[in-house]
């Protein structure tokens, strides 16, 4: 037994990553993470502002695609457990990117469990595999859950099934403690700007205070389980708390369509969305995940994780964040 909780995050400088720094520093852990190299470096540790002191000798640059770094990693940070949340995460990117994305989020994670059975077997590993694995696979009651089929209907998606199978793999191969969690969509005001939610909250505040004049978006009908990845967070950790490894679905189990968040999001901000949104073909994807929901009674019944936000309170904060932000810049 390891007397110091160690632990590695990959992508730490992600949305999740940094919020899942935050929890595990709070919970005394010592915490590391890897960075890409990235040609302006500014900004690059921006979600990490509020616990930067703490962890900046502890960020390393490594790359999933490059074993060597992530031997490195694991040298340098000597973890009990490891956290891969890093991956090309974005699912319509991921038709413009297939080999990268497939490189990345799906042989990315095998070398990292080649680094793991090599540097030390015994290290508990978190495989951050997604909703997106189900495609458009729907149980009968109108949920997903572990039994689910997975049929992907992305390069994204089938990614993170080749990261979910060898995950399983491994665990039954090596007796290797590595759990999946099968996460629907999270949000926060760290998402990335590109993702629907934060894209319809931050032109929705610009356009209130008359920075921009319309929003432009792909399918309004696709539906999703959104939930906040502070919440999302808490659930990987209590994975890896219990004694045996699993597969364990995290969501809310409640579904809004894109209409209804613009709805939302234009209605809490006076505006009637109706003059200033439209959908363009060039935000569809090839092929559409139509509609997310999650069962997520096994992950409840055996760690007792429960959501503190629901969908508007997400919404509320992120509608908080960017009227702060712009009007902190405007000061
Ligand atoms: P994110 O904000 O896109 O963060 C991804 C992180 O991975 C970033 O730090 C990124 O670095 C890093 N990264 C990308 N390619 C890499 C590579 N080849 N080697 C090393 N690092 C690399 O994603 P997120 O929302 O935090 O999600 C975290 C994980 O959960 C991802 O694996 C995602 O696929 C998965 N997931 C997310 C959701 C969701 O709704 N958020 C749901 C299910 C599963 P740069 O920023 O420098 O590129
Ligand atoms: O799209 C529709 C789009 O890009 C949500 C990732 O974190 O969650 C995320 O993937 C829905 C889709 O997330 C726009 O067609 C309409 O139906 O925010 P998104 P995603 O594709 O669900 C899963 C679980 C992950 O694992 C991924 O890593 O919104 N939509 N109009 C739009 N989407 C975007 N991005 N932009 C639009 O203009």
């Amino acid at each position: 037994m390891k007397e110091v909780k160690r632990a590695l995050i990959t992508g730490i400088n992600g949305q999740s990553g940094s919020y899942l720094a935050e929890f595990l520093i709070n919970k005394g852990y010592e915490v590391f993470g890897t960075i890409k190299r990235n040609s302006v470096s500014e900004n690059q540790t921006a979600r990490l502002d509020s616990i930067y002191d703490k962890i900046k000798d502890n960020l390393i640059y490594a790359d999933l695609l490059d074993v060597p770094s992530l031997l490195h990693a694991l040298k340098k940070s000597n973890p009990s457990e490891v956290y891969n949340l890093a991956a090309q995460s974005h699912v319509r990117i991921s038709f413009d990117q297939p080999v990268y994305t497939a490189q990345a989020t799906g042989i990315g994670t095998l070398n990292l469990l080649e680094a793991i059975r090599i540097y030390d077997p015994s290290i508990k590993m978190y495989q951050a595999s997604s909703s997106e694995m189900f495609g458009n696979s729907i149980d009968a009651d109108g949920y997903q859950r572990e039994t689910t089929p997975l049929n992907p209907v992305s390069p994204y998606g089938c990614a993170k099934v080749f990261s979910y199978n060898i995950c399983r793999n491994y665990r039954n191969s090596y007796g290797m403690y590595i759990s999946n969690g099968i996460l629907f969509n999270h949000e926060s005001p760290r998402r990335g700007t590109n993702f629907v939610t934060n894209k319809v909250v931050k032109s929705a505040v610009r356009i209130k205070l008359g920075m921009e004049k319309k929003l432009v978006l792909g399918n309004l009908n696709a539906t999703r389980d959104w939930g906040h990845a502070k919440d999302y967070v808490e659930a990987m950790w209590m994975m890896l708390q219990k004694e045996e490894s699993g597969d364990y679905v995290c969501s809310t189990g409640v579904s809004h369509s894109v209409l209804e968040l613009v709805q939302y999001v234009f209605g809490k901000l006076e505006m009637d969305w109706t003059q200033y949104v439209s959908s363009d073909d060039k935000f569809m994807r090839p092929e559409e995940l139509e509609d997310l929901k999650g069962d997520s009674s096994k992950l409840r019944n055996e760690t007792g994780w429960t959501p503190k936000y629901t969908f508007e309170t997400m919404l509320d904060e992120m509608i908080s964040h960017w009227l702060e932000y712009y009007s902190d810049i405007k000061k």
